[in-house]
């Protein structure tokens, strides 16, 4: 059986994810679902990158231990990937023992082999983006990657002999035309190898600057580099997390002297190297340069494919903390749908290039490729079905050129799938199958079943027609899962399937699935509601989770309303989104010392953040502790006397001056969002 391995970046645990991670990760989840119903043997993996001295920043300033600010941030991707059905095989931390076991293995072995040297540096260090540059790296004397200012340091420290493997990398890249995709970003990469001296790389930290990493096996006095470390989790997940080899037992890595690395005993040659890394464009350098020279460095074949795809702005403006716009997108998906979510991201933008998300744009895709394409075709088919021959789906009769063009249509997606998704490039995935959804709804148009309905004479063509419509929906059902798996098994139940065939996800073998004719005349099928309900930004306020909305209807969206007289400083819908509010419970408080109105606040929202509030004058700090409140989660942090604020407490007050804080009306657990 073939094996496919893909990959996401491993994400930092400073931050909470954002629709950026949300991205890759659910491109690798279709990717792992398209090859999983392809019978091949797949490894998804995910996880966090935990080591380095962003992380250790974080953890101080929430005034926690590194491990344990990383065992609650954890939880943030955990249930994210959850809520947005990502189907990940295993999930890595590199605080995992086994994966800093293979670090030391790798680093042992590389240090043995002549590949790392000791020398003194002077240079100058870029702390957010932990990488060092020399003095011409500069860019007006700042950092060439962000722009932010650098320090000068000088210390000892290992360095991989990087610049040996200059010439075999260009080599290998331009023999191997897909192993940088897509291929302006390879060209960009040969570009700047072919222009620039590739130098050695550094790989250690002093413990006297940074202390938490992982320990260098033959230097105690100093951590590894962090993107050394992270990068080597691709690897070592295959070791002890692939699947197959789930349990750490029996897992040895051998630090002997020139091992080979399938003979080290961690990573397993059954996986590596993966098919697909999937990395947004700002980290494609690491994975292109430093990753493939480790690997040639340790005789390790190269991954398959690296592709940097593009970086998401929001609103046209990019994503910061400090304008309010990180889209939450669990938010998103609990409001609009978490298919619709998925799609949207894939549809929109071709893989590869930058994207804008905006709820206006997102809600203009759900309505006309969902809810008026996709979903309209089901319920009428559907619906034609239950209401002409009482949800049995009846056996064609006469075909005519008609029906064969839908069924060659149909029966060519698994080839060009296999096409698109192999580079891979999902919103032409996505056109070829609304080919097939265009297809369909034209050919209901055309043979109109209602007029067939009403002549006893036409029952066999009518027949022909409920048959064809109902199998086109169910290739279109295991062609879309990849994409929107929960609504697309929801539409394979409504066709009958899942007692007979069980779930999309149990397939095997695609192309068989796909071929034309397989559902079985006689199959009870059933309407339910609507698969993609039509979002109506007028109402958007009033109306809670998508699946609660009114069923899809095929008529006009309805004339606007004459507005009533707006009051003052209207926002719009879009903007009120923005604003993240949460319910917070409020874990410790104390009074700041100095001030007379501020308490400085320990509050758990999902995660733990500090809030400065206002509110000493109406509440001592025993009063405030245990009570849930509301917190706007995504206000740029601000120091208050000093203190840092990571949000704001809603409180209401009145003319005489009384305040009170705002409070959920009946018990509702810390996190919640509240919109
Ligand atoms: O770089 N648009 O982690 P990270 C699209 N730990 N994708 C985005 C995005 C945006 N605006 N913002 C983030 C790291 N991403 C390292 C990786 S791998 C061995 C170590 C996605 O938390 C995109 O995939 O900063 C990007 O490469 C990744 O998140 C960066 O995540």
């Amino acid at each position: 059986m073939s094996k496919y391995y893909v990959t996401t970046p491993i994400y930092y645990v400073n931050d909470i994810p954002h629709i950026g991670h949300a991205y890759t990760t659910i491109a690798a989840d279709i990717l792992a679902r398209y090859h999983r119903i392809c019978g091949h043997d797949v490894f998804f993996l995910t996880g966090t990158d935990e080591h380095g001295q962003k992380v250790e920043e974080a953890a101080a300033k929430r005034g926690l231990t590194p491990k344990a600010h990383a065992d609650g941030m954890v939880e943030n991707f955990r249930s994210l990937w959850k809520k947005l059905g990502i189907s990940n095989d295993a999930f890595i931390r590199t605080t995992d023992e086994p994966h800093i076991k293979t670090v030391q293995a790798l680093l042992q072995s590389l240090w043995e082999k002549g590949e790392i040297e000791k020398r003194t540096w002077r240079g100058w260090y870029c702390t957010p983006d932990e990488r060092f540059w020399t003095e011409k790296d500069l860019v007006e004397g700042n950092c060439p990657d962000c722009g932010r200012p650098v320090h000068e340091v000088e210390e000892e420290n290992y360095f991989f002999l990087m610049s040996k493997y200059h010439e075999r990398l260009v080599a290998h890249i331009e023999s191997h035309p897909g192993f940088i995709l897509p291929e302006s970003r390879r060209n960009e990469v040969l570009g700047f190898l072919r222009s620039q001296t590739l130098g050695d790389l550094c790989i250690t930290r002093p413990k006297s600057r940074l202390s938490w990493g992982i320990t260098v096996p033959f230097d105690e006095a100093f951590v590894t580099y962090v993107w050394f470390d992270a990068l080597v989790n691709y690897f070592s997940a295959t070791g002890y997390l692939a699947p197959s080899l789930v349990s750490t037992e029996g897992f040895s890595p051998l630090l002997t002297m020139r091992t080979p690395f399938h003979e080290t005993g961690c990573g397993s040659g059954r996986f590596w190297p993966a098919d697909h890394h999937l990395v947004g464009k700002d980290i494609l350098t690491t994975h292109a340069v430093y990753w493939s020279t480790m690997l040639m460095a340790l005789d390790m074949p190269l991954p398959k494919t690296l592709f940097a795809h593009g970086w998401w702005t929001v609103d046209g403006k990019k994503m910061s903390k400090s304008l309010g716009n990180v889209v939450d997108p669990g938010a998103v998906a609990e409001k609009f749908g978490v298919d619709a979510f998925r799609y949207f991201l894939f549809r929109e933008v071709p893989f590869g290039l930058d994207g804008d998300f905006s709820i206006a744009a997102m809600i203009g895709r759900v309505n006309s490729d969902l809810a008026n394409d996709l979903g309209n075709l089901a319920s009428r088919a559907l619906n034609m079905i239950v209401r002409y021959r009482g949800g049995a789906v009846p056996a064609p009769v006469v075909e005519t050129e008609r029906e064969e063009h839908i069924r060659q249509v149909a029966e060519a997606l698994p080839a060009r799938l296999a096409e698109s998704l192999a580079a891979p490039r999902f919103q032409r995935a996505l056109e070829d199958v609304w080919e097939l959804v265009s297809l369909g709804n034209k050919y209901i148009e055309d043979t109109a079943p209602w007029a067939l309905a009403k002549n006893p004479a036409d029952a066999g063509r009518l027949d022909t027609v409920l048959y064809t419509t109902a199998e086109t929906l169910r290739v279109l059902a295991i062609t879309l899962w990849p994409f929107m798996p929960g609504s697309m098994q929801t539409l394979w139940e409504r066709l009958g399937l899942a007692g007979k065939a069980g779930n999309i996800s149990a397939m095997k073998n695609f192309d068989e699935e796909v071929k034309w004719g397989r559902l079985a005349p006689g199959t009870k099928v059933f309407k339910g509601d609507a698969l993609f309900p039509r979002i109506d930004m007028e109402n958007l306020n009033e109306q809670a989770a998508p699946k609660e909305n009114a069923p899809v209807t095929t008529s006009e969206p309805p004339p606007e309303k004459t507005p009533a007289t707006p009051p003052e400083n209207v926002i719009t819908i879009d903007e009120f989104a923005r604003v993240q509010l949460k319910t917070g419970k409020i874990i410790e408080a104390e009074r700041v010392p100095k001030s007379n109105k501020l308490l400085r606040l320990q509050v758990d929202t999902g995660e733990m953040r500090q809030v400065v509030a206002g509110i000493a004058k109406w509440y001592t700090p025993e009063e405030i502790v245990g009570k849930t409140v509301v917190i706007v989660c995504n206000l740029a942090p601000a120091k208050l006397m000093g203190v840092e604020s990571q949000g704001m407490i809603l409180a209401a007050s009145d003319a005489e001056g009384n305040l009170a804080v705002i409070s959920p009306e009946k018990p509702i657990g810390a996190g919640n969002r509240v919109k």
